[in-house]
């Protein structure tokens, strides 16, 4: 019998990408991950802003992702921005499957001149928000900043992840959410490796996540 060193690299059982589409009064969303990706990313929502958010999540996260969503945005981008973060949550979650093997936790500081921002994730299962970022400034482009918020608690509620985001500095409010949303990738890309050491393994001493 031969073995190769293969044998000892983490396999995954499936591929994990996922494709949701998402359809309200409200908004039209599909959103497709491949969370094994190179972070590439085709993104539009109509909102600039949002675009060069999520655009942050694919790069620093190296997650492939595309996003298409038609919004009332004659309204606000209220329902677009935190109807994109449910169904990105949606997706993450599908994509994940078992949870075997994952990091599960992940943590990043992300400074950006001025600004830093921690943000802590942990796919526990139980969905969980605390998010403390005092943004000097409502509007980013078109974006209003306060959406920031809305995104991150649809993520979270349908990710079922606990997270913890912490603006720690920050005078430019562009600085400031994109350092929040670059720490988020860049803990989401730590939660979501596959441990070669737990390979096929649930983290969590319970059994299940
Ligand atoms: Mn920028």
């Amino acid at each position: 019998m031969t073995t190769s060193i293969t044998d000892s690299l983490p396999a995954l059982s499936a591929p994990r990408t996922a494709e949701v589409s998402r359809n309200t009064a409200e908004t039209k969303i599909t959103v497709k991950v491949n969370l094994d990706g190179t972070g590439k990313a085709t993104l539009s929502t109509g909102i600039g802003f949002f675009d060069h958010m999520l655009d942050q999540i694919a790069r620093h996260g190296l997650i492939d992702l595309d996003i298409h969503a038609v919004g009332d945005l004659h309204i606000d981008g209220h329902h677009t921005v935190e109807d994109v973060g449910i169904t990105l949550g949606q997706a993450v979650a599908q994509a994940v499957g078992d949870k075997k093997g994952l990091r599960r936790y992940g943590h990043a500081y992300v400074p950006l001149d001025e600004a830093l921002s921690r943000v802590v994730i942990d796919f526990s299962g139980r969905p969980g928000l605390v998010m403390n970022v005092p943004f000097k400034s409502g509007m980013i482009g078109t974006f209003d900043s306060q959406l920031a918020y809305e995104f991150f608690q649809g993520f979270v509620n349908h990710a079922f992840v606990t997270l913890h985001i912490d603006n720690l500095k920050g005078e430019n409010a562009h600085h400031q959410a994109e350092t929040v949303f670059k720490a988020f990738a860049r803990a989401l890309r730590m939660a979501l490796e596959i441990d070669p050491r737990s390979v096929g393994v649930i983290p969590s001493t319970k059994g299940s996540l």
